[in-house]
């Protein structure tokens, strides 16, 4: 992963939708409690500490890259880290995930998140980190964010939810308050990815986890507005940039409308029919079901190339899984699964003749 390694840029190729020599492969969450040498480190500190001690984030962020030659790195940090900064009193709770204090419940409280989020965001740790990164890497560094939707369902619900509901009651019931709670978090969103950027970050990442809760109607009315600002505000900095979210099927139509680069997609849309809803000039990043890396090896290489025939060899898809790393999957299995993508979507170099390569040695199992 050192300097002395030529920088590796078929991710940032592959976003872009321009010729690549092999498919490139990341993980999202490809740091965490899969890795024993995570779990280690976690045992030193809390995940906001990780996040907070610039040392510790690059660790974090270096760890997966020490095994396996993934396409990308992603700087370890979470979607609530910036409210955390903002002085939003949120907390990671071991086995739940980010609990917020006194959770968005009136008019007023947006009055005072709205503040908060316009204030002075002290995010030098994340800077310092990213600048320690770039050193280091001899591959793409994504920066990340959440998105208004998916930061605002844990402010509203005051912790995970399954239904939203307390967010969905508020989005419909609040028809002044919710359009100014999505705006200051997305304004804040453009500042802090704006900020990775500069210190470095070469392709940012917005998650709207959880925006396939919503209808298309109520995504296009309550929540695309406010991506489209993102986007918008993100689009000079000439990064590539990715729209994820879980269970978007229906949206994805919608989602493209946003303005990214590339669009995740979760395992539960095949590629080529999802690329078919985005339109085939976006970029596509997937989508592997995380729990298929939990199977034999066999059944991983046999949904992963059925991953890869959909994508067709076509510029422009970034191979992921449809959500983040599950904590039981083995490291191992993700190595390999690297090294399945790079060998099975090999080119041919510019001037050769097209042919050899994807469909090399695919068996006809493999291929079904
Ligand atoms: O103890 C631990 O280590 C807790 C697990 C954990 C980790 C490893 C949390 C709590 N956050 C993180 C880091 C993190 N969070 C990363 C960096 C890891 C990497 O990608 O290499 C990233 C990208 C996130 C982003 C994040 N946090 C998202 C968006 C991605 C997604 O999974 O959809 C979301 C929704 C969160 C909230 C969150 N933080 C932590 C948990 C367990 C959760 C999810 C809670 C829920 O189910 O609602």
């Amino acid at each position: 992963m050192a300097q002395d390694r030529p920088f590796n840029d078929r991710f940032l190729r592959a976003c872009r939708r321009e010729p690549v020599d092999c498919t490139p492969v990341w993980f999202m969450r490809q740091a965490g409690r899969y890795l024993p040498e995570y779990r280690a480190l976690r045992e030193t500190a809390d995940v906001l500490e990780v996040i907070r001690t610039p040392k510790l984030a690059v660790e974090a962020t270096l760890q997966p890259l020490r095994r396996m030659e993934v396409d990308a790195a992603i700087l370890f940090s979470d979607i609530m880290a910036p409210l955390a900064a903002a002085g939003v009193d949120v907390r990671i709770e071991p086995g739940v995930g980010p609990v917020v204090g006194s959770p968005i419940r009136t008019t007023s409280d947006v009055g005072r998140l709205a503040r908060t989020c316009a204030g002075r965001l002290d995010v030098s740790h994340v800077l310092e980190a990213v600048n320690l990164l770039r050193s280091e890497l001899s591959v793409p560094l994504i920066g990340f964010a959440g998105a208004p939707f998916t930061l605002a369902s844990y402010l509203v619900e005051g912790g995970p939810s399954r239904d939203h509901a307390r967010t969905k009651a508020f989005m419909h019931g609040e028809a002044d308050a919710w359009p100014r709670m999505m705006d200051a978090l997305g304004s804040m969103t453009v500042a802090y990815l704006r900020s990775q950027v500069e210190a470095g970050a070469q392709a940012l990442q917005v998650f709207d986890s959880w925006a396939g809760s919503l209808d298309p109607e109520d995504y296009e009315r309550h929540v695309l507005p406010a991506m489209r600002d993102v986007f918008a505000g993100l689009a000079d900095l000439g990064v590539p940039l990715i729209h994820f979210g879980v269970g978007t099927g229906e949206l994805l139509g919608c989602m493209r409308e946003a303005g990214a680069t590339v669009v995740g997609v979760d395992w539960r849309v095949p590629l080529d029919l999802a690329w078919d809803r985005i339109g085939h000039d976006v970029a596509i990043q997937g989508n592997l079901d995380p729990a298929a890396c939990l199977g034999p090896w066999r059944s991983v290489e046999a949904k992963a190339l059925g991953v890869l025939r959909r994508a067709g060899g076509r510029s422009g898809h970034v191979f992921n899984l449809g959500h983040g790393v599950l904590p039981s999957t083995p490291p191992e299995t993700l190595g390999r699964l690297v090294d399945l993508v790079h060998r099975r979507t090999v080119r041919p170099p510019a001037g050769q003749p097209a042919g050899a390569g994807l469909d090399d040695g695919m068996t006809a199992a493999e291929r079904h």
